[in-house]
């Protein structure tokens, strides 16, 4: 029996597992003893990783579909040629951004890095990830406030803060995990507070829960600012040293009064000055969000009025404090910085010369090859398609169809297109229905490479399993491609995933997430390494669990962080007399991953898991309508659409609120093309609809 560890590739823990296999089949999956983020725990969903293999289809090879429908089989060596000879003959005919591809947070990060080096760099088309529906909002506030995208946690801050808030976050479900380090917290006294319309599951394990309206978060926020400048509950050391722009905040959020906000948000006086006094009494104060805050129209200024909030009390940079963005799938953080999408390869915008020149120089080509702009956005991707100017997609490790906002545009946007490449480790996805080839890759079980969790750790994917003959991961795949476009020297060094692991290395250099001081052997069997880790500094690095900004210095010009802020907006999409319920989406179980492809695998799971789309509604509005437990509702959005759902009943959603579960495809077909200005994050969490009993 072998013993092999690796890396979770579902959540953004990346928790470490050991797999002792014989006969190539997984016999036991036991949590890593030792490992700093899970030491021997982990979900449900990463014991049923060797799950998988049971309708992965093994030696699958490429299909291509023809003129009357139907798929052929074909060698990797024709789908490879295929693919490029369409890619070049779109490009030629209708111009260098008639093709696209949409990436991920969940492949490693050489898969994504090689995708961005194809697509971005030789072929200049258009690159975005599933990330911009998840992590978007975080990297625009982090950029602005802290001028990188640098979150500077460590999850030991669990363990050490004494008031810790979550905000728009369910991390009993989202990550457990996580959770467990709040567990472990043993601080006398400590508080856990949470900040949510719905009594989530996370809330009632809380010891305060504020259900607020819901998108008032920022009018929240604001106004607790105001209250802690009048009551001076500042930190005015930390806010002259290190920060900038805080008396043109002080004036701002003058505007915010007591009054204003329990009117916006629906809490009373005493809970909202009970929140600014646990935030004042807590000497380690944590703030943590995630969806609830990232998913909305004004969604980038509320995570900053977060990150307001911890600089004015001077709650970042220590142990147990920080503005704290958790991040969702197990690469997330690795994309962010590695997918030449919206910056260059570790960091550093497209037009800035030096980083042009430095990155040409690592990567052995011509500044000319390099991207020179940032990727248009998913919905510009999508849109595009619509309009005609985008005739060829390629997608890997994601599922649109279902999990894009509005999702029957997608499904309309497919249709139009000439050459629809899906990547995935199942051909049954929704997405696959309408695509002209398929590319059938092995799971994580079967590659390797490396992941960033949401603290910054890289960790290392190892082969568990052996491949059959045909099985392929999604780096040869890609890298296929490129060698049929006929990429020649620009590939060179591009080979295998480690050689793609120490070009990355070298685009870090000098850039706050450096990791010129991991190898891709230190990595395996080890306890994972954070990022900044430079060469030469392994030393003073030496610390397993490493936060950032204890030294007050932030990666601005000044080296200051930012107040930044702006009114309160007008809800674009209010409830209204003919939509006048507000339909909130978000994770339903532990066990289901976003669009089920993957955990309707695990028996287990399935066995306990509804087969129908359902929502919560409210037990006194289910009453007043009439309707009873399991029965079925018509829901009609705002966004013109319309479906079917069960009905579960609760006292933990508001009166005016429904809760859908994302894992069933009619929720997205509910929800509508709305973003955030800045990041252009759909905003998923709030949806006017009305309803009608089912006869
Ligand atoms: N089991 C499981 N775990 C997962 C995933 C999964 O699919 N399944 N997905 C992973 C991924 S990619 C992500 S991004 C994370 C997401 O992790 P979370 O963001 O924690 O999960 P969500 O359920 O999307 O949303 C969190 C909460 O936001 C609340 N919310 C809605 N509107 C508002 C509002 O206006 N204000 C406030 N304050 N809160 C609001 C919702 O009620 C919900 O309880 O989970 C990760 N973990
Ligand atoms: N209404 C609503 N919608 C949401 C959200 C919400 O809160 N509310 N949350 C959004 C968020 S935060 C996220 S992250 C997205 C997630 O949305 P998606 O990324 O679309 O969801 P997944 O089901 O994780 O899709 C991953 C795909 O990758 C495949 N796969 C797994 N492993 C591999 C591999 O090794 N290689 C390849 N090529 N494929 C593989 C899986 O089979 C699956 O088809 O959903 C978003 N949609
Ligand atoms: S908590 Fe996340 S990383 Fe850990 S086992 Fe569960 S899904 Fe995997
Ligand atoms: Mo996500």
């Amino acid at each position: 029996m072998k013993k092999i560890q690796s890396t979770c590739n579902y959540c953004a823990l990346d928790c470490n597992l050991d797999f002792y296999v014989e006969d190539n089949r997984v016999v036991k999956t036991v949590p890593t003893k030792g490992y700093p983020v899970n030491d021997g725990f982990c979900c449900i969903k990463g014991l049923s990783l060797d799950k998988q293999q049971t309708t992965v289809k093994p030696n699958s090879l490429p299909k291509i579909r023809q003129e009357d429908g139907s798929f052929k089989t074909v060698s990797w060596e024709e789908g490879f040629s295929h693919v490029a000879g369409k890619l070049k003959e779109l490009q030629e005919k209708y111009g260098q951004e008639s093709v696209a591809g949409i990436s991920t947070g969940q492949l490693t990060m050489e898969e994504f890095a090689i995708f961005g080096h194809v697509m971005r760099n030789y072929l200049k088309a258009n690159v975005d990830g599933n990330t911009r529906l998840c992590m978007a909002t975080a990297v625009v506030a982090h950029k602005q406030s802290y001028g990188f995208d640098a979150p500077g946690y460590t999850l030991k801050d669990l363990e050490l803060s004494d008031t810790i808030l979550f905000i728009g976050s369910n991390p009993v479900v989202a990550h457990p995990i996580l959770w467990g380090r709040v567990k472990a917290n043993n601080v006398p006294g400590r508080k856990v507070i949470v900040i949510d319309p719905r009594r989530s599951e996370t809330a009632m394990n809380a010891d305060k829960w504020y259900g607020l309206r819901w998108r008032s978060d920022l009018l929240l926020l604001y106004t607790v600012a105001n209250q802690l400048i009048e009551k001076d509950y500042l930190d005015h050391e930390f806010i002259s040293s290190h920060t900038e722009k805080f008396e043109d905040f002080r004036e701002f959020v003058k505007a915010y009064t007591l009054e204003r906000g329990i009117q916006g948000t629906g809490l009373s006086e005493g809970q909202i000055l009970e929140l600014v006094e646990l935030i004042h009494r807590g000497k380690r104060v944590s703030f943590w969000w995630t969806m609830g805050v990232n998913q909305g129209y004004e969604a980038v200024r509320t995570a900053q009025a977060i990150i307001n909030l911890a600089l004015m009390t001077g709650n970042i940079g220590r142990p147990g404090t920080g503005a704290n963005s958790i991040t969702g799938q197990c690469n997330a953080m690795g994309s962010r910085a590695y997918s030449n999408t919206a910056v260059f390869f570790g960091g550093g915008d497209f037009t800035n010369p030096a980083r042009r020149e430095r990155i040409a120089q690592v990567l052995g080509v011509e500044e000319s090859m390099l991207a020179e702009k940032p990727a248009k956005t998913y919905n510009q991707i999508i849109e595009g398609i619509h309009a005609g100017e985008i005739k060829g997609l390629w997608i890997l490790c994601t599922n649109p169809r279902h999990s894009w906002t509005n999702n029957e545009t997608f499904a309309s946007a497919a249709k139009k297109l000439e050459l629809f490449v899906v990547q995935d480790i199942y051909d049954s996805i929704e997405s696959a229905q309408d695509c002209t080839v398929f590319f059938p890759v092995v799971p994580g079980l079967k590659k390797e490479g490396t992941y960033i969790n949401l603290e910054r750790r890289l960790s290392a994917m190892r082969p568990v399993l052996d491949r059959g003959e045909h099985e392929i991961s999604d780096y040869e795949a890609i890298l296929g491609v490129g060698k049929a476009l006929g990429m020649g020297d620009a590939l060179r060094g591009w080979e295998t995933p480690r050689d793609c692991f120490n070009l990355m290395r070298e685009c870090s250099r000098n850039m706050p997430c450096d990791i010129t001081g991991v190898t891709w052997d230190a990595l395996t069997d080890s306890h994972g390494i954070q990022w900044p880790y430079p060469e030469g500094k392994e030393e003073e690095n030496r610390e397993e669990q490493r936060r950032l900004y204890g030294d007050g210095r932030f990666f601005t010009p000044s080296k200051k962080a930012q107040f930044v802020f702006e009114e309160v907006r007008e809800n674009p999409l209010p409830v209204s007399e003919e939509f006048p319920y507000v339909l909130n989406t978000g994770r339903g179980s532990v066990g289901q991953w976003h669009t089920q492809s993957r955990t309707k695998e695990v028996k287990f799971v399935e066995d306990v898991s509804l087969k129908k789309a359902y929502l919560y509604m409210n037990t006194r509005l289910a009453r007043n309508m009439g309707i009873g437990e399991m029965e079925e509702i018509q829901v009609f959005s705002v966004n013109g659409q319309n479906a079917r759902f069960a009905v579960k009943i609760t006292d933990h959603v508001q009166y005016g609120e429904l809760y859908a579960p994302i894992h069933y495809i009619e929720c997205n077909k509910l929800t509508p093309s709305l973003y955030d200005p800045y990041s252009k994050e759909p905003s998923y969490k709030a949806t006017p609809v009305r309803f009608e009993k089912v006869r």
